[in-house]
């Protein structure tokens, strides 16, 4: 049976805005109240999804989180009418309505953690969306995703879903962007590296919060009936942590039998690489295609350049068997460090063997890097086919969606522009559009 990686992407939603809300994120800090263009997200985010067609690949679509969020808000303690709940949080806790306004689905990487029906025990694909304690804003998605995720992947022969871990410290969970799958080729069992940032012991950050936890890996882990010799737990350097790596793809990125990371992502980089080796050794069945990794030092690339870059947030683009394309953010353009890192990278004895730019300005204003926008789902073809197919992307629906775009999307969003009463009807019009062209007529509480 053929297998192949299927990306889900979070389409950006019309109420993409800067509002500084994520702690130990550098970008969503350092733009925090700055004008957003809506319109011009969606249509970056569109093009990178298409460009994926272009190269090969097969490219979902995930419909954007209704916002505001107003049973949040309500259950907050506002009342009345839609108007009059917006403009009641705006003037007594914005944080609250911006929290309740963000467009923050479209990083899907977070959306859930996934196991390969290669690897889980029953064979069957296992989803667990991500609680995503930690921030309010995040924290709100998991009411939606869950039964989004159920809606598009929705034949229990195949797709097999779990609740979120329970709301609570100890089991924080940010999803795919913590977990990596590493594997001879996608028809052949891996290796899932779960990477967390706090377990029971005093190797913590000290500015930033973590917002992965172990207890959270190995619940997944443990519902997603993977076998010990199918997974691999390790720690993220507190440091990176606190230079602003809030997420482990900030840092590294796994594609098939390739690894690259930077040398200071790790706690005890050495033992647990030795350890993944060793593993991969094990494999069962076992394989000759070798396990490479790259690891970057500081002499090539500082945590802070990898911060700023998203180098690391690039997407690996299988070419072939043997070559891997690296889809990387324009922001790397603006350095002649990390301009040199990837030149390095692609003259490395690995699989990289080119480059690609895709401009996600919009989104990467607020962290979300190329990685960040999508959710990997390994498939076979009765998998795929098991789906709801008006999410895969192909030309016609890459048109219609352009068009939706364009017709529904503010061009500038500014943070005053929140209050408006005209916003949530706008929101509504457009996303009870949406769910036509990829039929989902149900989605939305406001259509049930
Ligand atoms: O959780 N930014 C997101 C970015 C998520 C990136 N995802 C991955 N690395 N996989 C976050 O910090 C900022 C929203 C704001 O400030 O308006 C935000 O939520």
């Amino acid at each position: 049976m053929h297998y192949q990686e299927v990306n889900f992407d979070g389409l950006i939603g019309p109420s993409h805005n800067y509002a500084g809300l994520s702690l130990g994120n550098i970008a969503s800090d350092k733009h925090k109240g700055e004008v957003a263009f809506p319109r011009l997200a969606a249509l970056q985010g569109l093009e990178k999804m298409w460009r994926l067609v272009q190269l090969g690949q097969p490219q979902g679509v995930l419909p954007p989180a209704p916002r505001p969020d107003i049973a949040t808000l309500r259950s907050l303690g506002f009342s009345g009418s839609i108007d009059h709940i917006v403009r009641q949080a705006y003037r007594t806790a914005p944080h609250l309505l911006a929290a309740c306004y963000s467009a923050s689905t479209m990083w899907s990487a977070n959306a859930a953690t996934i196991t390969a029906s290669r690897d889980s025990t029953d064979g069957r694909i296992h989803f667990t969306p991500a609680n995503l304690t930690t921030s309010l804003h995040r924290s709100i998605e998991a009411n939606y995703t869950a039964p989004m995720l159920q809606q598009i992947f929705n034949d229990q022969a195949y797709f097999c879903h779990h609740p979120p871990l329970p709301s609570q410290s100890n089991f924080a969970d940010e999803g795919a962007a913590n977990h990596t799958r590493l594997c001879p080729n996608h028809s052949h069992p891996g290796i899932n590296l779960f990477v967390y940032g706090r377990d029971n012991s005093n190797l913590a950050p000290q500015v930033y919060p973590a917002r992965q936890t172990r207890e959270a890996c190995e619940a997944i882990a443990r519902q997603h009936q993977l076998p010990s010799g199918n997974r691999l737990l390790a720690q993220q350097n507190p440091e990176a942590i606190d230079q602003g790596v809030f997420h482990n793809d900030v840092i590294c990125v796994g594609h098939r039998n390739f690894l690259m990371l930077h040398q200071q992502a790790l706690v005890d980089q050495e033992q647990l690489l030795r350890a993944l080796r060793e593993q991969w050794r094990h494999l069962s069945p076992g394989t000759d295609q070798p396990l490479i990794i790259t690891e970057f030092s500081d002499k090539i690339l500082t945590v802070s350049e990898a911060v700023s870059s998203y180098l690391f947030n690039s997407q690996l683009i299988s070419q072939g068997d043997q070559n891997m394309r690296l889809l990387a953010p324009t922001n790397c353009l603006q350095s002649s460090r990390v301009l040199a890192a990837i030149e390095w990278l692609i003259q490395g004895d690995n699989p990289v063997s080119d480059v690609e730019y895709v401009d996600l300005t919009q989104s990467m204003n607020n962290g979300g890097g190329p990685a960040c926008l999508r959710l990997r789902v390994p498939m076979n073809d009765a998998e795929l086919s098991a789906l709801n197919p008006a999410v895969l992307l192909d030309f016609s629906l890459y048109s219609q969606l352009k068009i939706w775009i364009d017709k529904h999307y503010r061009e500038e969003l500014k943070p005053d522009d929140l209050t408006d009463p005209n916003l949530p009807f706008e929101i509504e019009t457009a996303l009870d559009d949406l769910t036509n062209i990829i039929d989902l007529p149900k989605l939305y509480p406001f259509q049930v």
